[in-house]
């Protein structure tokens, strides 16, 4: 019980300096878009205005959710510095945006005022990345986390960067569409390619991949792409997409696949290829990215999508070696955020001894890829106060001298 009070003493005086306007729009649940409403902002006539009436309200309520669960996580994590910074930043944006409350969505000098103050957030919201995950380091470097606390914070930043993904994304959207400086390619609304030729962006982010290794180990993998149009035969597969984002998650993939393989066999005659399988189905779109770089053993797995593993003091690894191609980072647990942003998913499946498989879902249907987004609500609070006294699986014991274990008091 001890660690969950821990976990909510956040929420006590220091915290109550949030505005009003944070307590306000948390109130509201985010509303989650679909890829197809997110072109119609784009391709219907003269929809800035209902593009700028949304935006003013739904970023903040956005933004007042997830400050709302920042200020349960541990106090000791809240009043780092990192931390404390990525909240003003929050704060600041907020009342950014809730200045254009009073302002009439017919005044011109309004919407282009709005174009700018989207920019300044974006611009200020760069280094979130990198300043929390600073953050989490302060953190656990001056007090050892237990088992419930990494769990808690897993939750948390999960949430997190899939709240930060999606208001990028809602930003990223409105400029592009309605800023005068028209950049990007013309076929994109935005960010989104309503006919993403997926086979391209693989070989694309392939190539990226295997500069890189070039680089590193001067050698590289080639692809043995295999793909198949379950809806017509024969046919190329395209999908609506944002194609920046299934190039982030297939860059991180090849990048491990890449050195993976290229650790693994550095005695054999040749590299094994990197197999590549891409699938267009009813309802999902589906790539497989097979490796014969030795796999990892499934308790390993789980540590390869953790941020807290991760950004441990001395994270555990051959220190040289693997530096610039494929890290412990957030790479992987990002890429999984991406993929379930739209409901697709992206799994780890690893035959230890062989290699990996690792698999993206998407969704192939775009009025089934609608924005998974995090609400702070009573469910979300409960999430971080799980008891950390015993599990209900038995654990093993590596010597089983007494049978008859006494229970743990409930
Ligand atoms: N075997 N298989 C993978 C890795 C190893 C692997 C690996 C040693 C581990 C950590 C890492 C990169 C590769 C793979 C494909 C994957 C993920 C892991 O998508 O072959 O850096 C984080």
């Amino acid at each position: 019980m001890k660690a969950a009070r821990l976990m909510l003493r956040g929420a006590g005086s220091l915290s109550s300096a949030v505005p009003r306007e944070v307590e306000h729009f948390s109130r509201y649940s985010p509303s989650p878009l679909s890829i197809k409403q997110l072109l119609d902002f784009g391709t219907e006539n003269a929809c800035e205005r209902t593009s700028f009436a949304f935006l003013r309200q739904e970023l903040p309520v956005r933004l007042a959710n997830i400050l709302k669960e920042i200020d349960i996580l541990p106090d000791r994590l809240v009043n780092t510095s990192s931390v404390q910074l990525v909240k003003s930043w929050y704060i600041q944006s907020l009342m950014d945006l809730v200045e254009f409350h009073d302002k009439n969505p017919e005044d011109q000098k309004a919407l282009s005022d709005f174009i700018d103050a989207l920019i300044t957030v974006r611009n200020r919201n760069h280094n979130v990345v990198p300043t929390m995950a600073q953050g989490i380091i302060e953190y656990k470097d001056a007090c050892p986390v237990d088992l419930v606390t990494n769990q808690n914070l897993q939750y948390f930043l999960d949430r997190f960067y899939m709240n930060r993904i999606s208001t990028r994304m809602l930003m990223n959207q409105h400029i592009l569409i309605f800023s005068d400086r028209k950049t990007g390619n013309p076929s994109h609304i935005g960010s989104i390619d309503p006919n993403c030729d997926v086979v391209a962006v693989i070989e694309d982010a392939f190539e990226s991949s295997r500069l890189l290794c070039d680089q590193y180990y001067l050698t590289s993998p080639e692809m043995k792409l295999t793909q198949v149009n379950g809806k017509v035969p024969g046919q190329p597969i395209h999908i609506v997409y944002v194609p920046s984002h299934l190039h982030h998650m297939l860059f991180e993939l090849f990048k491990n696949a890449m050195r993976a393989t290229v650790e693994h066999q550095e005695n054999w005659p040749s590299l094994s290829p990197i197999e590549v399988t891409v699938v267009l189905g009813k309802e999902d779109l589906t790539i497989k990215i097979s490796d014969r770089g030795g796999g990892v053993p499934l308790r390993i797995t789980d540590r390869l999508f953790s941020y807290t593993y991760t950004t441990a003091p001395t994270p555990v690894m051959d220190n040289s070696r693997n530096a610039p191609l494929a890290g412990f980072g957030y790479g992987l647990p990002i890429s999984r955020l991406y993929a379930k942003y739209f409901q697709g998913d992206l799994n780890l499946y690893s035959l230890s001894g062989y290699g990996t498989d690792a698999i993206i879902y998407l969704k192939a249907l775009s009025t089934e890829s609608i924005e998974k987004l995090p609400v702070f609500n009573k469910s979300a609070f409960k999430h971080y106060q799980t008891s950390p006294e015993a599990g209900d699986w038995c654990v093993p014991s590596k010597e089983p001298k007494d049978l008859s274990k006494e229970k743990v008091a409930m």
